[in-house]
Parts: structure tokens; sequence; C-alpha cells
């Protein structure tokens, strides 16, 4: 199954059912760089029973990647091969190394990450950050908007969790944004690239997201779906502040002994009693007495419907 290319670059066979033939793919623009990475917005031809063009988004690496990106890449592809979830982002296709860079293909999100579109809502995203979202942005994020990230992310997540697959980096930067304003879960899995150089701190193994982990995953790198809500809570921390960066002023090496100590973020401005109370029991020490998944969605569908 595997061969080596004349880069050295390892090429490992993709399945015949996601192959796309790469002379059907126009890239048209970068849409973000991480260190390693680069995601990139193309059109592609008849694509996974699409009929004509449509636009989608493009996995790939950098010239200077190393051998375990083009891994990381590649065990991307086969986790997202297995999930079908209308809240998780779906896989289109890829083109092998083979015959040129590794592509992986998944359906293009409009809105680009939650935490810049929720940013870009109270005007304060620097022009980077801004990047391609400013032709199609509108503008209003409403209370009932906030709610329903939250049901669908919940969904997508329960899914997740009924098909054992541990997200590991819930934040709103890896939530993205298609039309309908549809929120489609992204980056689960082992492989992590830096696109948010603050929210990762440096480790030697690779880099964690210290501000949305639970304790067990700081101190034992025990990470379940339990550790998925307490990120969960950090996340509706986020969209309750319209993406604001968690913990404000505290280091990331202070965090865990505060947390032990019994320390959680205060309720935000504008934060009704109850969401608070929902983000603190994801934020309980005990993984066990956290809620589901399926508990949030009927939390946050529940508040959807007493809002009508
Ligand atoms: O907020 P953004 O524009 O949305 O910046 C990030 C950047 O690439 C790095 O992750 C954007 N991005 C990633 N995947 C997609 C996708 N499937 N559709 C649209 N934009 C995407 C993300």
């Amino acid at each position: 199954l595997e061969n080596t290319s004349a880069n050295g670059v390892k090429s490992i066979k993709v399945d015949a059912k996601w192959k796309f033939p790469r002379h059907q793919i126009f890239i048209e623009q970068v849409l973000g760089e991480g260190e390693f990475g680069k995601v990139l917005k193309a059109k592609a031809f008849n694509i996974a029973s699409r009929p004509g063009y449509s636009l989608v988004a493009v996995k790939t690496l950098k010239n200077d990647a190393r051998n375990q990106d083009y891994n990381d890449l590649f065990s991307e592809y086969q986790l997202l091969k297995e999930v079908n979830h209308p809240h998780v982002i779906q896989l289109l296709g890829v083109c092998s190394s083979e015959d040129g860079p590794l592509y992986v293909i998944i359906e293009y999100a409009a809105f680009g990450s939650l935490r810049n579109y929720l940013r870009k809502s109270r005007h304060i995203l620097t022009a980077a950050e801004l990047g391609h979202l400013e032709d199609t942005f509108e503008h209003k994020v409403t209370a009932r908007d906030i709610l329903s990230f939250a049901r669908q992310i919940a969904s997508g997540m329960s899914y997740l969790s009924d098909i054992k697959l541990v997200h590991r980096d819930l934040a709103a930067r890896n939530i993205l944004l298609a039309e309908n304003k549809v929120c489609k879960i992204s980056d689960f899995g082992l492989t992590r690239d830096i696109y948010e150089d603050n929210a990762y701190f440096k480790k030697s193994k690779g880099r964690v997201p210290v501000k949305w982990m639970a304790p067990e995953s700081l101190a034992d790198h025990l990470y379940t779906t339990k550790s998925d809500v307490w990120s969960f809570g950090v996340l509706i921390w986020e969209l309750v502040t319209l993406g604001a960066s968690p913990y404000p002023g505290i280091q990331v090496q202070n965090l865990y002994n505060l947390l032990k100590q019994g320390y959680r973020m205060e309720r935000p401005p504008n934060c009704s009693t109850v969401l608070y109370s929902l983000m603190n029991r994801c934020w309980n020490v005990n993984p066990e007495a956290r809620p589901s998944f399926l508990d949030l969605y009927h939390c946050f569908d529940n508040l959807l419907t007493d809002n009508v």
C-alpha cells in the first residue's frame, strides 16, 4: 500500500471511492495558512455527485512540510471518510500524492471560522483576520443565533461521541460557518496545525490548546468525550462573548493550578444565569458529572423553544 515518491515523501494509496481527478479542480485563493498546512478555496467540477462547478475547500501542505505533516493530513482524511452528519464538515474527495500534492477536498463554508465570524460581528477583526470574509459578511449575530450555534454544535458532537470519536480541540476557531448560518465541526482527530498562534501552548510534544482543555487532559493527557464536553463549556463562553479569548489575563502556565483550586471564569456581561450554569456544569472537575452532548442538545433546544 505504501511507496516513496521521488521527493522522499511517503505516498499512501487513497480509496477509489474518494479519489478525485486533479484536472477537475481549480484553485482560486488561499483561505488560511498554518505552520505546515494551508487551506485553499477552489472550484471543483462534478464532485461528489454535485453536477457542474461547486466551491470547495482544499487542505494541503506547504512545500517545506515534513513526513509527519503528510501523515497527519492523511489521517485527517481517514477520519473524515468515516463521518457523515449535517453539522460535521464533509469530505468530498481526495487527490492522492501519487501525481502531485495531497489534496483533501472538503465542503466550503462561506463564512469561515465561527470565531472570526463572531469577532467580525463586533468589528474587532484585524485586516488579516478579515481575509476573504469581507465581501460576503452579514453582520448581525442575535441571541437566538448564539443558542442555535450551540444547539447545532451539540448535535454534531453528540454524533461524534456516538461513533466514539473524540475531538480533542473543540473551540470556536475549529467550527466553520456555512451558508444559512449552519455550523460544521472541523479539525477533529489527531491533526493539529496552528492558525491561531496564541491559542496553542508550545510543548515538546506538539502544541496544546491549554485554555480549552479539561484538567484531566492537562494533567494526564486523558482525552474523552467528557473532556470534549469541558471544551464545549469554553466554546459556549466564546459564543456568549462573541469570540473573546478565554481566561483573559491568565497565563497558561498558571491555569491548571487555578482550575484545581476551583477557579472558573466569571459570568460574562449579558450572559443569562441559565447559560452560565450550563457552562459551569461542563466545567465540573469530575468528568462523569459533566452533562452529555445529548443533554446539552436538549438544553439548547428547550431554550430555543422557550424563546420563540
Ligand atoms: O476564518 P477563516 O477565513 O476560515 O480562516 C480560517 C482559515 O481557513 C484557516 O483554517 C478557513 N477555512 C478552513 N476550512 C474552510 C472551509 N472548509 N471553508 C471555508 N473556509 C475554511 C478558516
